[in-house]
């Protein structure tokens, strides 16, 4: 399972764990990166001394690579982008916006950068602007979400760019591990099915509605203002689609939405809350050790390829 992005960033096998803001905390984070995987922290919305004290509880769990995820909306990614080179942190992946303005300080602390793309254009710039890698995320993913499914997206990125590229959204399993490896991808990023790991921190009510999902429920709000995120139907994303549909504003829209992640992590409200995951979803079926996971995955992978032979 050598590829470059296993030899980039000195893990065993080409697993990384998405960087969800909330979810994606030091327990989940060591743990991927102690079962061969690359764990990261999600920065989200956080403070940056917040992620600070994450990152050095990863330290303390782990002594195996593992990255922080900066979500460029987040008004103080200025002061995590710091943070994380301070921290003598490795591998940075960043989303939601163009990370061009920390690349010159990040190379320089010799930081591993590998933004998430959702086109060929974004991931050319950033190839330009000097990443070692990009992650192309395909609009199966939950969250904040692109246009381009990781079918189209994928070999049109891994075509358009000589540097690696990771493949994500609607991968759950060998068999989206095996498939995006044909697509070109040297490594796949699982967000939904780590959220329901026994090591992650996601209420128990978030994580019984992503085992009892079907490929059919989840539902994208806020295309109408640029700002697509994907997430389980509930309540609260009928009334969002209903007052969207209206042709509600942004403003209002917002007020719907605002602390519903947290609520949905933290709280378990399934009612209010965002609970973000992806299509695939449907498939997840039990909660499970990250080793357990990354094990699973990784075999089936190697089953299907010795097939092929
Ligand atoms: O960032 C994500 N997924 C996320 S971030 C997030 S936090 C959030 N919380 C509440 C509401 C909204 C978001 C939840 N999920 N994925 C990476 C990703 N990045 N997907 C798409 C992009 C992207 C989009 C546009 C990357 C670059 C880009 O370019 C913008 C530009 O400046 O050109």
């Amino acid at each position: 399972m050598k590829t470059r992005i296993t030899e980039l960033l000195g893990i065993t096998y080409p697993v990384i764990q998405g960087g969800m803001a909330w979810v994606a905390e030091y327990h989940l984070a060591s743990a991927v990166s102690e079962a061969g995987g690359m764990g990261l922290i999600g920065a989200g919305g956080a403070p940056a001394e917040f992620v600070r004290e994450q990152i050095k509880k990863t330290k303390e769990n782990t002594e195996n690579p593992f990255g922080v995820n900066i979500m460029l909306m987040n008004p103080e990614a200025d002061a995590i982008a710091r943070v994380v080179v301070e921290e003598g942190v490795k591998v940075v992946t960043t989303g939601a916006g163009n990370p061009g303005k920390y690349m010159a300080m990040w190379k320089d602390a010799g930081v591993k950068v590998i933004p998430v793309v959702a086109s060929v254009a974004m991931a050319k710039m950033m190839e330009r602007a000097g990443a070692d890698a990009v992650v192309a995320e395909g609009m199966e993913s939950g969250g904040h979400i692109g246009q381009l499914t990781t079918m189209a997206l994928v070999p049109q990125v891994v075509d358009g760019v000589k540097i690696p590229v990771i493949a994500a959204g609607g991968i759950g399993d060998g068999r989206g591990l095996a498939a995006a490896r044909m697509l070109g991808a040297e490594a796949v990023q699982i967000g939904t099915r780590f959220v329901v790991a026994k090591e992650s921190i996601v209420h128990e009510n978030y994580k019984k509605k992503i085992i009892a999902a079907k490929d059919i429920d989840s539902e994208v709000t806020g295309m109408s203002h640029g700002h697509p995120v994907r997430q389980l139907r509930n309540q609260m994303t009928r009334e969002y689609l209903k007052l969207e549909k209206g042709g509600a504003s942004f403003e209002a829209l917002e007020q719907l939405t605002l602390g519903a992640l947290r609520k949905a992590v933290v709280e378990g409200d399934t009612v209010n809350g965002t609970l973000m995951a992806g299509q695939i979803a449907g498939m997840i079926g039990k909660e499970q050790t990250c080793a357990e996971i990354i094990r699973e995955i990784v075999d089936q992978c190697e089953g299907l390829f010795a097939k092929m032979q």
